[in-house]
């Protein structure tokens, strides 16, 4: 390293979106010197980068923001009670303004490699363009779910019309009408997408490899007097949350499925169906996501919603999963999708019964036909949670790169540190339960407890901190027993590690943290409590 241009901070953040932007700010309020790199021309994160229209909240939106100041929850007004992405992206552009954070942030800035020296005790970051820079503290804000993935489909690269990653989304106006449109993918994005496109493209075709249980999100604007009754709820509405499983608003039903009677089930479930949010997913009978007969009293439900909502019966079978139970993957919350397939304008196609053979210049082939578009939208997903730490060549204490250690799934004390990757704390790291959270509620958990740490380092003037291997073990065996309990440990899904467009991630390894965001903070809290126990200091 040049020791001439290797400029020294306290402390380094690689990401600028959500837990970047408020472990930036929290550590300058301790007086810290702090640099933020981000790839991205500003602040936002999943935000900046998903812009595709339909973009938006699945959490209430007053749940969402942050809640360290009281001045920006009354002086934020969200339009929505699910925002969109043009509104989220505004509000935190807002935060960075009001916070005067930019200064501290390095935009255009990928890093590319991390590094530790033992004999300096200092993390050395290259970026981009050749910049260095080094710091004792490493924090990494990468986002569980920044790293797109593309189809591993021949010929992607030769199809000469307009093509979009819905990750990697133009800033600029995309125009759908009179053109052919072809959206593959549909998860919680294409769900999104195509609800919106089919509104004006010429003709759009869905291609679909596995359907999804879909719910109706029950999205509406936010009238004067309830922005007045949310302004003084605040308070009830995070300490709700604080109560919750995945930190959202809505709570497990204390009742197992088979408490109630068919009747009382059936019009249990047709409530939950008609309310706003996730309460169908989160707020359901606290057995429907572990036992299988209780789910399947779910998939019924739901598989009779489709047959009502889409007119074709054959489209409808389609669209109705057959390989998972309701909620076992991410839900995908909807507004009218399944009527878009009552349009005249929009084709559902079954990659199961004709496999996509190829992209041709002029659109998709298919095992049975040769489809024309102008436009090719794929929502293809992501390298969930460990796909961002896998593209920086990170290297710990000696020489060990974290992308090997992981290799057959991560290895954390409490998903905010690796053992041998001293001082390097990982916010929203894998199996660290904000990955499976109403996020901002478990990044301020995650970004105040990793502040605390700091300061109680610097009180006890101790400069290294590193999870014992032994601490690690212990977590690491109790993340993956606790998620054996759970249905969706059966089965393919990003939370499962499992991605079939990369070769290395054919294998479920599971990769959140399902024991809740309660019980979570409870034994990080303890841990701080009892010195730090499970981490050795310097
Ligand atoms: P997801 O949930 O990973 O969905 C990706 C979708 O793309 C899913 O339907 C995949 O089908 C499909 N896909 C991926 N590759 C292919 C190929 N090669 N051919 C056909 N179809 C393909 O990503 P999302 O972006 O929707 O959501 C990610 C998270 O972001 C979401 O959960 C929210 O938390 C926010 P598959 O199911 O693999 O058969």
């Amino acid at each position: 390293m040049d020791a001439v241009s290797t400029h020294q901070y306290e402390v380094i953040i690689i990401g600028a979106g959500i837990s970047g932007m408020y472990q930036l700010h929290c550590l300058r309020e301790l007086g810290m010197n702090v640099r933020v790199f981000e790839t991205a021309d500003d602040v936002g994160g999943t935000w900046y980068w998903n812009r595709y229209p339909g973009a938006r909240f699945d959490s209430e939106s007053y749940s969402y923001g942050y809640s360290f100041s009281e001045e920006l929850l009354q002086e934020w007004e969200w339009e929505e009670h699910f925002s969109a992405q043009p509104e989220t992206l505004r509000y935190l552009n807002h935060v960075a303004d009001k916070f005067d954070l930019r200064k501290h942030i390095e935009f255009q800035t990928r890093i590319e490699s991390a590094r530790y020296d033992k004999t300096k005790n200092l993390w050395h970051v290259s970026c981009s363009q050749g910049r260095t820079a080094c710091a004792p503290f490493l924090i990494t804000a990468l986002g569980p779910i920044s790293v797109p993935t593309l189809p591993n489909i021949t010929g992607l690269d030769s199809f000469r019309g307009e093509a979009y990653h819905t990750g990697l989304w133009p800033h600029e106006p995309i125009d759908f009408r009179d053109k052919r449109v072809a959206v593959i993918g549909t998860g919680a994005t294409g769900v999104q997408v195509i609800q919106e496109v089919a509104k004006s493209a010429g003709h759009l075709s869905v291609f679909q490899r596995s359907p999804n249980y879909c719910a109706p999100l029950v999205n509406s604007p936010i009238d004067p007097q309830t922005q007045q009754e949310i302004k003084k709820s605040y308070t009830d509405i995070f300490k709700r949350c604080a109560e919750t499983h995945g930190a959202f608003l809505h709570k497990a039903d204390s009742r197992s499925t088979f408490d109630v009677t068919a009747e009382e089930r059936e019009a249990f479930y047709e409530k939950l169906y008609g309310q706003p949010g996730f309460g169908i997913w989160m707020g359901n009978f606290r057995d429907v996501l572990v036992d299988q007969q209780a789910n399947d009293t779910m998939n019924d439900f739901m598989a009779r919603k489709v047959r009502e909502r889409v007119d074709d019966p054959a489209v409808a079978e389609m669209l109705i999963p057959t390989d998972h139970g309701f909620g076992t993957r991410r839900i995908p919350m909807e507004t009218n999708y399944y009527e878009v397939y009552n349009q005249d304008n929009v084709r559902l196609i079954d990659l199961n019964s004709e496999a996509i053979e190829e992209i041709t210049t002029k659109g998709i082939v298919t095992e049975a036909n040769e489809y024309e578009f102008d436009m090719i939208i794929y929502a293809t997903g992501f390298d969930a949670v460990t796909g961002a730490f896998d593209k920086i060549d990170i290297r710990g204490e000696d020489g060990q790169k974290l992308k090997d250690k992981w290799t057959d799934g991560p290895k954390t004390y409490l998903g905010l540190q690796s053992a041998g990757f001293p001082n390097m704390l990982t916010l929203v790291g894998p199996h660290n339960a904000a990955t499976f959270c109403n996020i901002p509620r478990c990044i301020e958990q995650n970004v105040d407890w990793v502040t605390d740490l700091v300061s109680y380092m610097r009180d006890k003037k101790w400069v290294k901190v590193e999870a014992t291997q032994a601490a690690e073990e212990e977590w690491t065996a109790h993340v993956l027993t606790t998620a054996e309990k759970m249905l969706f440990s059966k089965v393919d899904s990003w939370f499962m590690g499992m991605n079939k467009n990369l070769a290395h991630k054919q294998k479920r390894r599971f990769l959140l943290y399902a024991g809740g965001a309660p019980a979570y903070r409870d034994k990080c809290n303890d841990i701080a409590a009892d010195h730090y126990r499970g981490f050795a200091f310097q």
